[in-house]
Protein backbone atom coordinates (compact mmCIF):
# COMPACT_ATOMS: atom_id res chain seq x y z
CA UNK A 1 0.00 0.00 0.00
CA UNK A 2 1.56 3.70 -1.01
CA UNK A 3 2.15 5.79 2.08
CA UNK A 4 -0.75 8.14 0.73
CA UNK A 5 -3.18 5.16 1.27
CA UNK A 6 -2.04 4.02 4.51
CA UNK A 7 -2.31 7.20 6.42
CA UNK A 8 -5.28 7.36 8.30
CA UNK A 9 -6.73 10.78 7.68
CA UNK A 10 -9.25 10.57 10.60
CA UNK A 11 -6.45 9.83 12.89
CA UNK A 12 -4.82 13.09 11.95
CA UNK A 13 -5.28 15.88 14.44
CA UNK A 14 -4.55 19.27 12.39
CA UNK A 15 -1.46 20.81 11.47
CA UNK A 16 0.41 20.24 14.51
CA UNK A 17 4.39 20.72 13.74
CA UNK A 18 7.16 18.85 16.10
CA UNK A 19 10.32 20.41 16.70
CA UNK A 20 13.84 18.98 15.65
CA UNK A 21 16.77 19.63 18.87
CA UNK A 22 20.02 18.04 19.23
CA UNK A 23 21.53 17.76 22.60
CA UNK A 24 24.41 19.68 23.25
CA UNK A 25 26.49 20.08 26.79
CA UNK A 26 27.04 23.58 28.04
CA UNK A 27 30.50 25.14 29.99
CA UNK A 28 33.03 24.68 26.95
CA UNK A 29 32.28 20.49 27.98
CA UNK A 30 31.06 19.63 24.09
CA UNK A 31 32.77 19.33 20.77
CA UNK A 32 29.89 20.37 18.89
CA UNK A 33 29.59 24.09 19.06
CA UNK A 34 26.30 25.86 19.32
CA UNK A 35 27.04 27.63 15.49
CA UNK A 36 27.55 24.25 14.33
CA UNK A 37 24.19 22.89 14.96
CA UNK A 38 22.62 26.25 13.98
CA UNK A 39 23.40 25.17 10.66
CA UNK A 40 21.98 21.80 10.88
CA UNK A 41 18.92 22.29 8.76
CA UNK A 42 15.28 22.17 10.85
CA UNK A 43 17.13 22.12 13.86
CA UNK A 44 15.21 24.66 16.19
CA UNK A 45 16.99 24.06 19.39
CA UNK A 46 19.44 22.28 21.50
CA UNK A 47 18.35 19.78 24.35
CA UNK A 48 20.28 20.56 27.12
CA UNK A 49 21.80 19.84 31.04
CA UNK A 50 23.37 22.67 33.62
CA UNK A 51 25.75 19.71 34.68
CA UNK A 52 28.08 21.62 36.56
CA UNK A 53 25.24 21.49 39.31
CA UNK A 54 25.07 18.46 41.55
CA UNK A 55 22.00 16.51 41.25
CA UNK A 56 19.76 17.25 44.12
CA UNK A 57 20.58 21.30 44.62
CA UNK A 58 18.05 24.17 42.96
CA UNK A 59 19.11 25.43 39.46
CA UNK A 60 18.99 29.47 40.21
CA UNK A 61 17.63 31.85 37.81
CA UNK A 62 21.03 32.88 37.25
CA UNK A 63 22.47 29.61 36.14
CA UNK A 64 19.61 28.91 33.87
CA UNK A 65 19.98 32.13 32.30
CA UNK A 66 23.90 31.74 31.52
CA UNK A 67 23.09 29.07 29.58
CA UNK A 68 20.14 30.10 27.96
CA UNK A 69 21.70 33.45 26.84
CA UNK A 70 24.46 31.49 25.12
CA UNK A 71 22.26 29.64 23.48
CA UNK A 72 19.29 32.03 22.18
CA UNK A 73 23.12 33.90 20.90
CA UNK A 74 23.08 31.82 18.29
CA UNK A 75 19.44 31.97 17.05
CA UNK A 76 18.37 28.70 19.46
CA UNK A 77 15.75 27.69 21.70
CA UNK A 78 15.95 25.95 25.18
CA UNK A 79 12.64 24.84 25.41
CA UNK A 80 14.00 21.41 26.12
CA UNK A 81 16.37 19.95 29.78
CA UNK A 82 17.30 16.73 29.12
CA UNK A 83 18.11 15.57 32.09
CA UNK A 84 16.89 17.38 35.30
CA UNK A 85 17.86 14.08 37.50
CA UNK A 86 16.44 13.07 40.32
CA UNK A 87 18.34 12.34 43.23
CA UNK A 88 19.01 8.80 44.40
CA UNK A 89 18.09 9.53 47.80
CA UNK A 90 14.62 9.84 45.99
CA UNK A 91 14.54 6.83 44.13
CA UNK A 92 15.43 4.97 47.81
CA UNK A 93 12.43 6.65 49.47
CA UNK A 94 14.74 7.86 51.91
CA UNK A 95 13.23 11.03 54.24
CA UNK A 96 15.83 13.41 52.86
CA UNK A 97 13.71 13.48 49.77
CA UNK A 98 10.90 15.89 50.92
CA UNK A 99 13.56 18.71 50.93
CA UNK A 100 15.03 17.24 47.69
CA UNK A 101 11.58 16.99 45.73
CA UNK A 102 11.42 20.88 46.71
CA UNK A 103 14.59 21.65 45.56
CA UNK A 104 13.47 19.59 42.56
CA UNK A 105 10.39 21.62 42.38
CA UNK A 106 12.42 25.17 42.53
CA UNK A 107 14.43 24.31 39.69
CA UNK A 108 11.30 23.28 37.72
CA UNK A 109 9.64 26.51 38.32
CA UNK A 110 12.78 28.78 37.19
CA UNK A 111 12.68 26.56 34.22
CA UNK A 112 9.44 27.10 33.30
CA UNK A 113 10.22 30.72 33.66
CA UNK A 114 12.91 30.76 31.58
CA UNK A 115 11.03 29.23 28.80
CA UNK A 116 11.39 25.47 29.27
CA UNK A 117 8.43 23.52 27.82
CA UNK A 118 9.52 19.67 28.14
CA UNK A 119 11.98 18.08 30.88
CA UNK A 120 13.25 14.61 30.12
CA UNK A 121 14.69 12.72 33.18
CA UNK A 122 14.74 8.99 34.04
CA UNK A 123 14.00 6.77 36.98
CA UNK A 124 16.61 4.27 36.75
CA UNK A 125 17.94 2.90 39.75
CA UNK A 126 21.95 4.07 40.51
CA UNK A 127 23.18 3.92 36.50
CA UNK A 128 21.42 5.58 33.42
CA UNK A 129 22.47 4.09 29.86
CA UNK A 130 25.16 1.94 29.59
CA UNK A 131 27.22 -0.30 26.56
CA UNK A 132 29.89 -2.82 27.15
CA UNK A 133 31.83 -1.12 24.02
CA UNK A 134 31.61 2.57 23.34
CA UNK A 135 33.69 2.05 19.81
CA UNK A 136 32.44 -1.44 18.26
CA UNK A 137 33.81 -1.05 14.77
CA UNK A 138 31.42 -1.40 11.91
CA UNK A 139 31.76 -2.82 8.57
CA UNK A 140 31.98 0.88 7.02
CA UNK A 141 35.01 1.97 9.17
CA UNK A 142 33.08 3.93 11.17
CA UNK A 143 32.02 2.84 14.91
CA UNK A 144 29.15 2.49 17.00
CA UNK A 145 28.06 1.86 20.53
CA UNK A 146 27.12 -2.00 21.13
CA UNK A 147 25.98 -4.01 24.40
CA UNK A 148 26.33 -7.30 25.03
CA UNK A 149 24.36 -8.49 28.02
CA UNK A 150 26.56 -11.60 28.58
CA UNK A 151 29.30 -9.56 28.47
CA UNK A 152 28.47 -7.09 30.58
CA UNK A 153 26.49 -9.64 33.03
CA UNK A 154 30.41 -10.88 34.26
CA UNK A 155 32.05 -7.19 34.24
CA UNK A 156 32.19 -5.96 38.08
CA UNK A 157 31.04 -1.95 39.04
CA UNK A 158 34.61 -1.12 38.69
CA UNK A 159 34.87 -2.38 35.62
CA UNK A 160 31.86 -0.99 34.27
CA UNK A 161 32.69 2.60 35.97
CA UNK A 162 35.89 2.22 34.44
CA UNK A 163 35.40 1.64 30.87
CA UNK A 164 32.67 4.25 30.71
CA UNK A 165 35.12 7.17 32.26
CA UNK A 166 38.26 5.52 29.87
CA UNK A 167 36.02 5.87 26.64
CA UNK A 168 34.60 9.62 27.17
CA UNK A 169 37.19 11.17 25.11
CA UNK A 170 37.68 13.52 28.11
CA UNK A 171 34.37 14.87 28.11
CA UNK A 172 31.68 14.38 30.77
CA UNK A 173 29.62 10.99 29.99
CA UNK A 174 25.76 11.84 30.49
CA UNK A 175 24.19 9.86 33.71
CA UNK A 176 27.61 9.19 34.83
CA UNK A 177 28.61 12.27 36.44
CA UNK A 178 31.95 11.39 38.59
CA UNK A 179 29.89 12.61 42.17
CA UNK A 180 27.60 9.17 41.77
CA UNK A 181 30.59 6.93 41.56
CA UNK A 182 31.69 6.33 45.22
CA UNK A 183 28.21 5.34 46.01
CA UNK A 184 27.34 3.22 43.60
CA UNK A 185 28.20 -0.08 45.33
CA UNK A 186 26.50 0.84 48.41
CA UNK A 187 23.77 1.63 46.41
CA UNK A 188 23.10 -1.27 44.92
CA UNK A 189 23.37 -3.09 47.66
CA UNK A 190 20.55 -1.14 49.03
CA UNK A 191 18.41 -2.25 46.28
CA UNK A 192 18.74 -5.89 46.81
CA UNK A 193 16.26 -5.62 49.30
CA UNK A 194 13.78 -3.10 47.44
CA UNK A 195 11.05 -4.91 45.53
CA UNK A 196 9.29 -3.17 42.64
CA UNK A 197 6.19 -2.61 43.82
CA UNK A 198 8.08 -0.69 46.90
CA UNK A 199 10.73 1.16 44.24
CA UNK A 200 7.20 1.95 42.44
CA UNK A 201 5.57 3.47 45.65
CA UNK A 202 8.67 5.75 45.33
CA UNK A 203 8.60 6.88 42.16
CA UNK A 204 4.78 8.17 42.58
CA UNK A 205 5.44 9.58 45.69
CA UNK A 206 7.86 11.49 43.99
CA UNK A 207 5.13 12.45 40.74
CA UNK A 208 2.44 13.15 42.86
CA UNK A 209 4.88 15.98 43.97
CA UNK A 210 6.14 17.40 41.22
CA UNK A 211 3.30 16.59 38.39
CA UNK A 212 1.15 19.16 39.88
CA UNK A 213 3.44 21.61 39.53
CA UNK A 214 4.30 20.65 36.23
CA UNK A 215 0.48 21.48 35.48
CA UNK A 216 0.55 24.81 37.29
CA UNK A 217 4.12 25.99 35.12
CA UNK A 218 2.72 24.41 31.62
CA UNK A 219 5.75 21.97 31.65
CA UNK A 220 5.79 18.61 30.25
CA UNK A 221 7.35 15.81 32.12
CA UNK A 222 8.71 13.35 29.85
CA UNK A 223 10.54 9.71 31.43
CA UNK A 224 12.74 8.07 29.33
CA UNK A 225 13.06 4.19 29.18
CA UNK A 226 15.72 2.21 30.94
CA UNK A 227 18.94 1.83 28.33
CA UNK A 228 19.35 -1.03 27.89
CA UNK A 229 16.03 -2.83 28.89
CA UNK A 230 17.88 -5.57 30.98
CA UNK A 231 18.60 -6.11 34.58
CA UNK A 232 22.09 -5.81 35.65
CA UNK A 233 23.36 -6.10 39.03
CA UNK A 234 19.50 -7.17 40.14
CA UNK A 235 18.49 -3.50 40.17
CA UNK A 236 14.51 -2.87 39.40
CA UNK A 237 13.96 -2.00 35.53
CA UNK A 238 11.00 0.68 35.87
CA UNK A 239 10.28 1.56 31.99
CA UNK A 240 11.60 -1.04 29.05
CA UNK A 241 7.94 -2.29 27.36
CA UNK A 242 4.36 -1.49 26.76
CA UNK A 243 2.86 -2.66 29.92
CA UNK A 244 5.86 -0.90 32.26
CA UNK A 245 4.60 2.24 30.56
CA UNK A 246 1.49 1.83 30.90
CA UNK A 247 2.04 1.20 34.74
CA UNK A 248 3.98 4.22 35.20
CA UNK A 249 1.96 6.77 33.20
CA UNK A 250 -0.41 5.30 35.08
CA UNK A 251 0.79 6.27 38.30
CA UNK A 252 -0.33 9.51 37.87
CA UNK A 253 -2.68 10.20 34.99
CA UNK A 254 -2.42 14.02 34.23
CA UNK A 255 -1.36 14.57 30.52
CA UNK A 256 1.84 16.24 31.80
CA UNK A 257 3.22 12.92 33.11
CA UNK A 258 4.25 11.68 30.25
CA UNK A 259 7.60 9.48 28.14
CA UNK A 260 10.40 10.16 25.89
CA UNK A 261 10.10 7.66 23.41
CA UNK A 262 13.70 6.38 23.01
CA UNK A 263 13.34 4.28 19.93
CA UNK A 264 16.77 2.79 20.80
CA UNK A 265 15.95 1.85 23.94
CA UNK A 266 13.01 0.35 23.90
CA UNK A 267 13.71 -1.28 20.18
CA UNK A 268 17.00 -2.94 22.19
CA UNK A 269 14.19 -4.88 23.57
CA UNK A 270 13.63 -7.26 21.33
CA UNK A 271 9.87 -8.19 22.90
CA UNK A 272 8.85 -4.50 21.70
CA UNK A 273 7.16 -2.97 18.51
CA UNK A 274 8.46 0.08 18.89
CA UNK A 275 5.53 1.16 16.03
CA UNK A 276 2.81 0.16 17.94
CA UNK A 277 4.61 1.77 21.37
CA UNK A 278 4.53 4.99 19.39
CA UNK A 279 1.16 4.97 18.65
CA UNK A 280 -0.60 3.72 21.63
CA UNK A 281 1.31 6.69 23.86
CA UNK A 282 1.13 9.48 21.07
CA UNK A 283 -2.77 9.03 20.67
CA UNK A 284 -3.03 9.67 24.55
CA UNK A 285 -1.02 12.68 23.96
CA UNK A 286 1.86 11.52 26.82
CA UNK A 287 4.72 11.12 24.41
CA UNK A 288 6.02 14.61 24.91
CA UNK A 289 9.77 14.06 23.82
CA UNK A 290 11.42 11.36 21.29
CA UNK A 291 14.85 10.31 20.62
CA UNK A 292 15.41 8.87 17.07
CA UNK A 293 17.55 5.89 16.38
CA UNK A 294 17.86 2.83 15.19
CA UNK A 295 19.65 -0.23 16.51
CA UNK A 296 20.68 -3.73 14.92
CA UNK A 297 20.39 -7.28 16.80
CA UNK A 298 23.15 -9.46 17.19
CA UNK A 299 21.20 -11.94 19.16
CA UNK A 300 18.22 -12.01 21.33
CA UNK A 301 19.92 -9.14 24.22
CA UNK A 302 23.12 -8.30 22.45
CA UNK A 303 22.64 -5.11 19.65
CA UNK A 304 24.74 -2.62 18.37
CA UNK A 305 23.43 1.50 17.17
CA UNK A 306 23.79 1.89 13.95
CA UNK A 307 22.68 4.99 11.39
CA UNK A 308 19.40 6.10 11.30
CA UNK A 309 18.18 4.67 8.40
CA UNK A 310 15.64 1.91 8.64
CA UNK A 311 17.99 -0.44 5.99
CA UNK A 312 20.23 0.15 8.41
CA UNK A 313 19.02 -1.06 11.41
CA UNK A 314 16.24 -3.10 12.43
CA UNK A 315 13.50 -0.43 13.30
CA UNK A 316 11.06 1.16 10.56
CA UNK A 317 11.99 4.35 10.81
CA UNK A 318 9.56 5.61 8.44
CA UNK A 319 6.88 3.40 10.64
CA UNK A 320 7.49 5.48 13.47
CA UNK A 321 7.58 8.91 12.25
CA UNK A 322 4.11 8.23 9.96
CA UNK A 323 2.81 7.07 13.41
CA UNK A 324 3.95 9.97 15.47
CA UNK A 325 2.46 12.05 12.63
CA UNK A 326 -0.94 10.66 12.23
CA UNK A 327 -1.50 10.95 15.93
CA UNK A 328 -0.89 14.82 16.12
CA UNK A 329 2.72 14.11 17.92
CA UNK A 330 3.46 17.98 18.08
CA UNK A 331 6.57 17.24 21.28
CA UNK A 332 10.05 17.57 20.61
CA UNK A 333 12.35 15.32 18.46
CA UNK A 334 16.07 15.01 18.69
CA UNK A 335 17.76 12.53 16.30
CA UNK A 336 19.91 10.07 18.87
CA UNK A 337 23.23 8.44 19.36
CA UNK A 338 25.49 8.47 16.32
CA UNK A 339 28.19 6.90 15.05
CA UNK A 340 31.92 8.59 15.18
CA UNK A 341 32.19 8.95 11.36
CA UNK A 342 34.78 10.71 9.04
CA UNK A 343 37.05 10.62 11.85
CA UNK A 344 35.07 12.31 14.31
CA UNK A 345 36.39 12.73 17.94
CA UNK A 346 33.87 13.57 20.37
CA UNK A 347 31.85 12.12 23.27
CA UNK A 348 30.75 9.04 22.18
CA UNK A 349 27.65 9.12 20.77
CA UNK A 350 27.30 12.84 20.80
CA UNK A 351 29.46 13.76 17.57
CA UNK A 352 28.23 16.42 15.39
CA UNK A 353 28.26 14.32 11.60
CA UNK A 354 26.18 11.42 12.21
CA UNK A 355 23.49 13.09 14.11
CA UNK A 356 23.49 15.96 11.52
CA UNK A 357 22.73 13.33 8.81
CA UNK A 358 20.03 11.66 11.19
CA UNK A 359 18.78 15.18 12.07
CA UNK A 360 18.39 15.25 7.95
CA UNK A 361 16.99 11.86 7.68
CA UNK A 362 13.80 13.00 10.13
CA UNK A 363 13.50 16.33 8.08
CA UNK A 364 13.26 14.10 4.95
CA UNK A 365 10.62 11.38 6.39
CA UNK A 366 8.69 14.46 8.54
CA UNK A 367 8.51 15.99 5.18
CA UNK A 368 7.17 13.26 2.99
CA UNK A 369 4.97 12.45 5.43
CA UNK A 370 3.67 15.41 5.77
CA UNK A 371 2.89 16.07 2.21
CA UNK A 372 1.86 13.01 0.86
CA UNK A 373 -0.96 13.26 4.07
CA UNK A 374 -2.06 16.91 2.54
C1 LIG B 1 22.19 8.68 26.95
C2 LIG B 1 20.90 9.33 27.21
C3 LIG B 1 20.50 9.26 28.66
C4 LIG B 1 19.25 10.09 28.89
C5 LIG B 1 18.76 10.03 30.31
C6 LIG B 1 17.53 10.85 30.50
O1 LIG B 1 22.81 8.92 25.98
O2 LIG B 1 19.90 8.83 26.39
O3 LIG B 1 21.53 9.72 29.46
O4 LIG B 1 19.54 11.42 28.59
O5 LIG B 1 18.52 8.74 30.68
O6 LIG B 1 17.36 11.12 31.84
Amino acid sequence: MSIRGSISHHLFKGNKLMKLVLRWFPYGDDSVTLKQIKQIPGVTGVATHLTRIPVGDVWSMDEINLVKDEINSYGLEMEVIESLNIHEDIKKGLPSRDMLIDNYIESMRNLAKAGVKCICYNFMPVMDWYRSNLYMPLSDGSSAMAYSHSEASKLTLEAITTSMINGANDFSLPGWEPERFSQMAEDIQFYQNVSSEEYFKNIKYFLDAVVPVAEEVDINFAVHPDDPPFPLFNLPKVVNSKESIDKYLNLNTSKRNGLTLCTGSLGAGIHNDVVDIAKTFTSEGKVHFVHLRNVKHTSETDFHESAHLSSEGDLDMLAIVKTLYENGFDGYIRPDHGRMIWDEVGRPGYGLYDRALGATYINGLWEAVNKLCK
